[in-house]
């Protein structure tokens, strides 16, 4: 049977994410959006009650949420202001390469790092020249002895200027195209790596992004993530469990730009009577109401198929491309519901329309979820494409005991 009742405990978490959006977030997130004020006393005070790093597993220290737990926090965060929630929500997109392609002992240190206190961590796949085209990326990671010595530069990094350590992707057989491309945790500390520019962003002004170089830096070979040549599969898998996260996030904005509507709509008055009794309104917020709805819908099967350990390739990018574009959709009729009011800074719904407008970009453009959604269905991938995230993390990890059986040897 469907049933989409949510648990004591699903509902205690939303409350809980609700509250804080409410009192914590809505109550500076306007003000921070002027001038891109970075949120450290709301990252704070989410590590602090709970709400950061949800997916961690309990072994390092994260609540160990599973995805439709995480998805219901996501879209009340992004219904209280969705730029300081990227900032709170960017540790899970850095962390999932870890927890699916980390050895034991990378694990318990990264890992563990992000949940011992508020620290943050940054996923480094874009680069200036290579962005929905992963492959093309020129970082590289040259091996040494037991290091990698790692060159080149990635854009767009969220928390970028405060990350403690990076998941960085990089070309470890130039040759091989995607075949080629390895992942690695990098400490943000490591001598090399510089964070180059902050960006001034149209929306999301709050959130942190940022360009990062590394210059000849020394990376521990035990750093590296799955094996090495096999990143871009792991970004891939990486971003089939994140999308459903910035699907919820989108659902919230524009369930956040839909009540402001509502509320609006019952209150002014024009040709004698509220706007929310002429039927142009009406069909508007109909539709909004049936975008926010149909995006959590989806949002929640992707979450659920993850959560049943099935492959979410198509859902998740259906999700995560019926949400962003709805929230964009919804925010510009939110703007139109207020009329030229909504033009001005001073009412809420602007800012959400400059917000939605990158959902539509980040962790995949729509138009490269409508390729994967055409390719997932029209050329489906065959099971064995895809190594279970146990299987890889169990590789990893037997990996780094031969290592190091071998140097105790
Ligand atoms: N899980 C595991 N493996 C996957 C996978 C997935 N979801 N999707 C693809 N793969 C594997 C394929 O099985 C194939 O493996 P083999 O090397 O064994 O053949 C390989 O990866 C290449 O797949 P594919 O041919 O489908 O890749 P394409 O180059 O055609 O397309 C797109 C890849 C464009 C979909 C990909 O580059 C992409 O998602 N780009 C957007 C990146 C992005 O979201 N950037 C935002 C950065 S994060 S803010």
């Amino acid at each position: 049977m469907v049933d989409f009742t949510l648990t004591d405990e699903q509902k205690d978490l939303r409350e809980l994410a609700h509250s804080f959006a409410d009192k914590e977030m809505r109550k500076v997130a306007w003000e921070y959006d002027v001038d891109g004020t970075w949120p450290q006393d709301v990252i704070d005070k989410a590590f602090e009650v709970g709400l950061m790093n949800t997916h961690i597993p309990e072994a390092y220290g994260g609540p160990g949420l599973d995805y439709l737990s995480g998805c219901i926090i996501e879209e009340e965060i992004g219904w209280g202001c969705s730029g300081i929630g990227t900032s709170l929500m960017a540790n899970g997109l850095a962390s999932a390469p870890v927890t699916l392609g980390g050895s034991e002992e990378t694990k318990k240190k990264y890992l563990g790092m992000l949940t011992e206190s508020a620290k943050l961590a940054s996923f480094g796949l874009t680069e200036p020249d290579a962005g929905s085209d992963v492959s093309g990326m020129k970082t590289r990671a040259v091996k040494q002895g037991d290091k990698y010595i790692l060159n080149g530069s990635k854009c767009f990094i969220t928390n970028g200027t405060y990350a403690d350590w990076f998941t960085v992707f990089a070309k470890t057989d130039p040759d091989s195209g995607h075949r080629g491309i390895s992942a690695f945790v990098v400490d943000a500390n490591a001598a090399g790596v510089t964070v180059d520019k902050k960006e001034d962003k149209m929306g999301q002004r709050a959130s942190n992004t940022a360009t990062i170089s590394f210059n000849d830096v020394e990376v521990p070979a035990e750093n590296l993530l799955a094996e090495e040549n096999k990143g871009f599969k792991l970004a891939m898998m990486t971003l089939d469990r994140t999308r459903p996260g910035v699907a919820a996030m989108a659902t919230g904005i524009a369930r956040a730009a839909f009540e402001f509507s509502v509320e609006y709509s019952k209150e002014r008055v024009q040709f004698g009577v509220p706007i929310a009794m002429h039927q142009a309104i009406q069909f508007m917020i109909a539709d909004m109401s049936t975008k926010v709805d149909a995006s959590r819908l989806l949002t929640w099967n992707s979450a659920v198929l993850l959560d049943q350990g099935k492959r979410a390739s198509l859902i998740s990018s259906e999700a995560k491309r019926f949400a962003a574009d709805s929230a964009m959709e919804v925010t510009t009729d939110a703007v139109q519901v207020y009329g030229g009011y909504g033009f001005i800074k001073e009412y809420p719904v602007e800012k959400l329309m400059r917000d939605a407008k990158i959902m539509q970009l980040y962790e995949g453009t729509s138009q490269i979820q409508r390729l994967v959604i055409a390719k997932e269905v029209l050329l489906p991938r065959a099971v064995d494409d895809l190594p279970g995230a146990d299987e890889m993390a169990a590789k990893a990890s037997e990996q780094s005991q031969s290592d190091q059986a071998a140097a105790t040897v």
